[in-house]
C-alpha cells in the first residue's frame, strides 16, 4: 500500500486533539515541537559517524557521566524547539542540574505544560553505532499560570502525566507515545521527513520469553533478582528464556513491547536506588507500559505511584509483560 495512505503523525495529533473537548491546541503544538526536534536529532545521530561531534564533550552531567557531544546537542535541540513555541513554561532534563524556566516571551508563563526529558538515552552507544533514544514526559503545571514555574511542577507522581513517549533512533526512527488513550507508533520516512502511523494500538504481550538485565552486575543484585534470573535460565516448561540486553533502555523496551519481555534495572549494593531516573526515564516508560497492558514497578511498588522528592532521583525498575513482572515480584517478595 502506498505510504500516502497511512495517517501521518501530524494528522493523528490533530485528530486526537478533537478527543479533548476543551483542548486549546497547546498539547498538539507541544507534540509537534517534539516531532520537529526528533527529526533534527535523527539527522545528527545518523551522521554522527562522519561529523566531528562523535566522542566526548569533555565535561560531565549531574549524573557524573561523561557527556557525549550528541547528548549536549540533542538537549539543545529539544530545549530550543520547545522554548520557541510558547508551549511549555518549564523543562527539566537529565543534562541540566536544575529545571529551566522558559522566558521565550511573556506568553510562555501562561503555558500550562512542563516537559521532562532524557534527550539522548543510551548515548554511550553512539560511538559504536547502536540504537539510542529520547524519552519525554508531559505534565500540567500545578502552580498558578502566569507565575514562574517551580520545582513542585516537576515533582509530580507519574499518574499525573498528560502524555509520555520516546523516539528510538534505530534501524528506522520511530516516535511511540501515549496521551492516556493507548500507545501508537509512528515510523519516519527520512526521504520525506514524515512520520507515518505504522504501529497502531501497541500492546505488551501478557507474557514473554525475553529478559533484559545487565548480568555483569549479577554478584551485586538483590537475592530476589538473582533467583528470578536463575528461574529464567532453568530448563522447565517454556524456559529457558532468551537474554537480550542492548544497553539502551528505549531499544530494550521497544523490542520487549513488540515481542514480549521484561527489562530490569535493580538496586545494587553500590546503587541502592538503581541507575534509572524516576522522572524522565521510569515514569514515562511506566505510563507507556501500563497503557499497552504491561506492568511497571520498583520490584514492590507501582512506579507511577511513587512520590518524587528530587529532580534526578533514581529508582529500581522492573518493566514489561505483566505476567513476567508479577513473577519477578514474587521472587522479590520472598526475599523481603
Ligand atoms: P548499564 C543508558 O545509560 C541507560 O540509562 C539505559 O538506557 C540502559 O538500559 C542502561 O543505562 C545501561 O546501564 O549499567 O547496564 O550499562
Amino acid at each position: 500500500m502506498a505510504e500516502q495512505n497511512f495517517q501521518t503523525l501530524g494528522e493523528f495529533i490533530i485528530d486526537k486533539q478533537e478527543d479533548f473537548q476543551y483542548s486549546t491546541g497547546e498539547l498538539s503544538r507541544l507534540l509537534s515541537a517534539i516531532r520537529l526536534a526528533s527529526k533534527v536529532v535523527n539527522r545528527e545521530v545518523n551522521k554522527a559517524g562522519i561529523a566531528n561531534i562523535i566522542g566526548k564533550a569533555g565535561n560531565e552531567n549531574i549524573q557524573g557521566e561523561e557527556q557525549q557531544k550528541l547528548d549536549v546537542l540533542a538537549n539543545e535541540i529539544f530545549i530550543e524547539a520547545l522554548s520557541q513555541r510558547e508551549v511549555v513554561c518549564g523543562i527539566a532534563s537529565e543534562e541540566n542540574d536544575d529545571f529551566i524556566e522558559i522566558h521565550a516571551s511573556c506568553n510562555a508563563h501562561l503555558s500550562k505544560y512542563v516537559v521532562l526529558i532524557d534527550p539522548l538515552d543510551g548515548s554511550s552507544n553512539i560511538d559504536v553505532n547502536v540504537s539510542v533514544g529520547t524519552i519525554f514526559s508531559i505534565y500540567r503545571r500545578v502552580t498558578e499560570p502566569g507565575t514562574p514555574v517551580a520545582l513542585e511542577d516537576f515533582l509530580q507522581k507519574g499518574i499525573n502525566q498528560i502524555a509520555a513517549g520516546y523516539v528510538v533512533y534505530g534501524s528506522s526512527t520511530m516516535i511511540v507515545y501515549t496521551t492516556g488513550n493507548g500507545v501508537n507508533g509512528f515510523t519516519l520516512d527520512p526521504s520525506l521527513g514524515t512520520y507515518y502511523l505504522s504501529h497502531p494500538s501497541m500492546k505488551f504481550p501478557e507474557n514473554g520469553k525475553i529478559y533484559s538485565i545487565n548480568e555483569g552486575n549479577y554478584s551485586k543484585f538483590p537475592q530476589g533478582v538473582k533467583n528470578y534470573i536463575k528461574y529464567c535460565q532453568l530448563e522447565e516448561g517454556d524456559r529457558p528464556y532468551t537474554s537480550r540486553y542492548i544497553g539502551s533502555l528505549v531499544s530494550d523496551f521497544h523490542r520487549n513491547m513488540i515481542k514480549g519481555g521484561i527489562y530490569i534495572y535493580p538496586s545494587t549494593a553500590q546503587s541502592p536506588h538503581g541507575k534509572l531516573r524516576l522522572l524522565y526515564e521510569c515514569n514515562p516508560m511506566a505510563f507507556l507500559a501500563e497503557q499497552a497492558g504491561g506492568k511497571c514497578t520498583d520490584g514492590y511498588r507501582r512506579i507511577l505511584e511513587i512520590e518524587p522528592t528530587e529532580l534526578h532521583q533514581r529508582v529500581p525498575f522492573f518493566c514489561g509483560s505483566r505476567k513476567m513482572v508479577e513473577k519477578a515480584e514474587e521472587f522479590m517478595q520472598q526475599q523481603k
